[in-house]
């Protein structure tokens, strides 16, 4: 089998890098990255070329956000779909490339200097390939490097990887634009809840209090692809997530949530795929979504994705804001801190939406049966630790 373990550190079993078990593994994938059917991405799934009937809108939303009427074409898409493609937003397509090429040159590093950085479930900083603390859990077919830009506290160059030489200074300005574009997101959905542009971010813990980090997933060619998943289903746990994806390969699926369907993502070249995390969707009590996605793999390339986190600072209680809750509208949530929440999800790591609806029964118990049902985009399905 794969020659690459990182043993120790903390997780149940040897950990295998995905890149090791790729390179190694012939035409068949391990047992244990072969999904059960209901998962595998052979079931039906629409992508964007797809004729869809019953006039449903075929993917998601692309957002120009230099037009006089993005801020309410924003708000629709995070309403309808949880999730856009925004274009002209501002980070330069220079430093998208430039960012790209440094995590692809990471991954290109001999195993010994990627295994310097491994992580483990302590803190999940670093280089890694599996999410949950399962034993016998299942296995995602990607690897990814995962490391925090905020709060300063938690930022530390020496547990980002000096090779190659651009990577760490390159990382940091990308951080410092994505920042800024998540920071204008926040307020123009601010606005559209009727409030302050800066309450939702206050609620964040402010300028500067709130978190984000990064996860650079790599997802290595996959000889059986219909098999398996890069990311299986999954809501993000935190506030907003701008992703960065490979324009020339696809692979994000969307959970459409008008009729439940996976919708593959056509990527628009250097554009970020915005969507909403469950944290939005309990301070908005529902009114921003946030909803499943999941990775596919290629036989034929591998494929870079970079998600940016942008997330509540971590041990302030998160509910439904006061100004959004009526007799009509009750909390459908109860309060909780964004690390009590990921604590939970981190122990029964995949889990697609449950950890969400979970909370919502919670609050319906609280309050008897007055509480509103949030229509359920699908059965759930998985998680990930993406903050
Ligand atoms: O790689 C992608 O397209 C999506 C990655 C993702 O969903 C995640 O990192 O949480």
């Amino acid at each position: 089998m794969a020659s690459c373990f990182n043993g120790g550190a903390g997780w149940p079993e040897p950990v295998v890098r995905v890149q090791a078990v790729s390179d190694t593994c012939g035409d068949t994938i391990p047992e244990r990255y072969v999904k059960p059917p209901s998962e595998r991405p052979s079931s039906p799934a629409a992508s964007a070329d797809s004729d869809d009937s019953g006039g449903l809108k075929k993917s998601i939303p692309v957002v120009d956000l230099s037009m006089p009427d993005a801020d309410e074409t924003c708000r629709a898409a995070c309403r309808e779909w949880g999730f856009f493609q925004a274009v002209n937003h501002g980070v330069r397509p220079e430093l998208l490339r430039r960012a790209r090429a440094s995590w692809r040159g990471f991954y290109r590093q001999p195993a010994e200097v990627r295994e310097r950085y491994a992580n483990s479930p302590a803190t999940y900083e670093g280089y890694g390939s599996r999410l949950g603390t399962t034993k016998g859990g299942p296995l995602d077919w990607g690897d990814y490097y995962f490391l925090h830009l905020l709060p300063s506290s938690l930022k530390n160059h020496d547990k980002w990887p000096s090779l190659p030489p651009t990577l760490r200074e390159t990382t940091e300005e990308y951080g410092e634009e994505v920042l800024h574009l998540a920071r204008r997101v926040m307020r123009l959905l601010s606005s559209g809840l009727g409030l302050e542009a800066s309450r939702l971010q206050e609620a964040f813990g402010g300028v500067g209090g709130e978190g984000a980090c990064l996860r650079v997933n790599f997802y290595p060619r996959c000889p059986q692809p219909e098999l398996t998943l890069g990311v299986a289903a999954h809501s993000d746990p935190g506030g907003m997530t701008m992703l960065l994806v490979d324009d020339h390969v696809r692979g994000l699926q969307v959970r459409r949530p008008a009729d439940g369907q996976w919708i593959t993502v056509d990527p628009v070249p250097d554009a970020f795929i915005v969507n909403i995390g469950d944290q939005i969707q309990v301070l908005s009590n529902a009114v921003y979504k946030s909803v499943e996605h999941r990775v596919t793999v290629s036989a034929a390339e591998d494929r870079l994705s970079m998600a940016f986190f942008y997330n509540p600072r971590s041990d302030l209680p998160i509910a439904p804001m006061a100004e959004l809750v009526t007799a009509d509208r009750p909390a459908l949530y109860p309060e909780m801190t964004f690390d009590e929440y990921r604590v939970f999800i981190r122990q029964r790591g995949l889990a697609g939406k449950a950890q969400l609806e979970s909370l919502h029964a919670t609050a319906k118990k609280a309050s008897g049966s007055s509480v509103i049902n949030v229509p359920s985009p699908g059965p759930p399905a998985a998680d990930t630790s993406s903050s």
